[in-house]
């Protein structure tokens, strides 16, 4: 099939930039991405990008990535500056950006809110957010069957329990939440709850 996108050499240039470990996960997150858009009807190929793409930045020193941010003015707030593995995301559509060559806003955006998620998030923004949480090499975090059962009924809800665990477990380890995470929790509960 003709795309715009060469996905082998996205590929090799990110098997080469990431631990194995990273990879793998990458393609899981691609694997699982692709399934949840084909259930939605959603085209796949800007799905694969932004999975393939959404932990580029992840293996870049923390120094580096703050070096990153200062290079091309962007801003950096304080718990960006406390806990710079929250920038790989940033700098993540930074390096899809410059290095990768995608100037498409919507596959920037899905990999710029991978981590946090936010509130009236796209489509593809939801997919890989949840995808990133569940895909097959996650084992460890809480409710992953009931998830990954329920991303296939009902995409709002596996995204607003996934928002709702990962604030428990940020809790629970006494980590700064990120207001944007709570705003998201907010605004998904409150839409679940009017419909
Ligand atoms: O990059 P991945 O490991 O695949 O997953 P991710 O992009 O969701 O990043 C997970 C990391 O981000 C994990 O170390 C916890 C951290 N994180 C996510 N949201 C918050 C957060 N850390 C703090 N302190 N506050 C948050 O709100
Ligand atoms: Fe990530
Ligand atoms: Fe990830």
């Amino acid at each position: 099939m003709n795309t715009k996108y060469n996905f082998d050499l996205i590929r090799d240039r990110l098997q080469k930039s990431l631990s194995n470990k990273r990879y793998i996960h990458t393609l899981g997150v691609e694997k699982t991405a692709v399934l949840i858009a084909e259930r939605y009807n959603v085209g796949i190929e800007k799905v694969r990008v932004s999975a393939l793409l959404h932990d580029c930045a992840k293996d870049i020193s923390n120094n580096q990535k703050l070096e990153i941010c200062k290079k091309y003015n962007i801003e950096v707030n304080k718990q960006e500056n406390d806990n710079p593995d929250l920038l790989h995301a940033k700098v993540g559509a930074i390096i899809a950006k410059t290095i990768y060559n995608i100037d498409d806003e919507e596959i920037l955006n899905a990999i710029i809110y991978h981590t946090t998620g936010r509130p009236n998030m796209s489509i593809l923004e939801k997919i890989i957010y949840v995808s990133d949480y569940i895909e097959p090499g996650r084992t460890r975090a809480p409710h992953l069957k009931e998830i990954r059962a329920l991303v296939n009924q009902d995409l709002d809800k596996a995204l607003l329990f996934i928002l709702e665990d990962t604030i428990n477990y940020l809790q629970e380890n006494n980590s700064y939440i990120v207001p944007i995470t709570k705003d998201a929790y907010i605004y998904y509960k409150q839409i679940i709850i009017n419909r």
